[in-house]
């Protein structure tokens, strides 16, 4: 999938709109999201364009393995692979999905409550 000009993660992929940038290899991206929700909250993305979790696990499972596991990596970098974290994707607007670029959050610093973010 190519960037798309419309897609506002197309456009921090390409640097076009600034983020904080934490990580990044050839095939994703992660940044901090904008209104964090706990002391860690990271947003990895896929260097290319899918819609939501779903469509990158039917489209390019490899890669959705690549973006669970720089997720992973930032919990390292971020000190909280021990005491834990929340690796999540909101799938569909019933979810709460605001942007339909695939995104893994991955969020903690602190002890979480319940399931949902
Ligand atoms: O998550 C979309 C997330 O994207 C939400 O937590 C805010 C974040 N966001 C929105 N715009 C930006 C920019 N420009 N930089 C960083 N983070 C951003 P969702 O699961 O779709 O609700």
């Amino acid at each position: 999938m190519s960037a798309r000009a419309d897609c506002l993660f197309c456009r921090i992929v390409a640097g076009e709109i600034p983020a904080t940038i934490v990580h990044s290899n050839d095939v994703t991206v992660a940044f901090r999201d904008i209104n964090p929700q706990a002391p860690t909250h990271v947003l990895v993305v896929p260097r290319e364009h899918h819609a939501n979790a779903a469509a990158l696990a039917e489209e390019s499972p490899e890669l959705l393995v690549e973006v669970m596991r720089a997720g992973a990596a930032v919990a390292e970098r971020e000190g909280i692979a021990d005491s834990g974290y929340r690796l999540l994707f909101n799938t569909g607007p019933d979810a709460g999905q605001t942007v339909f670029h695939a995104h893994l959050h991955v969020i903690g610093g602190e002890p979480l409550g319940g399931m949902a973010q």
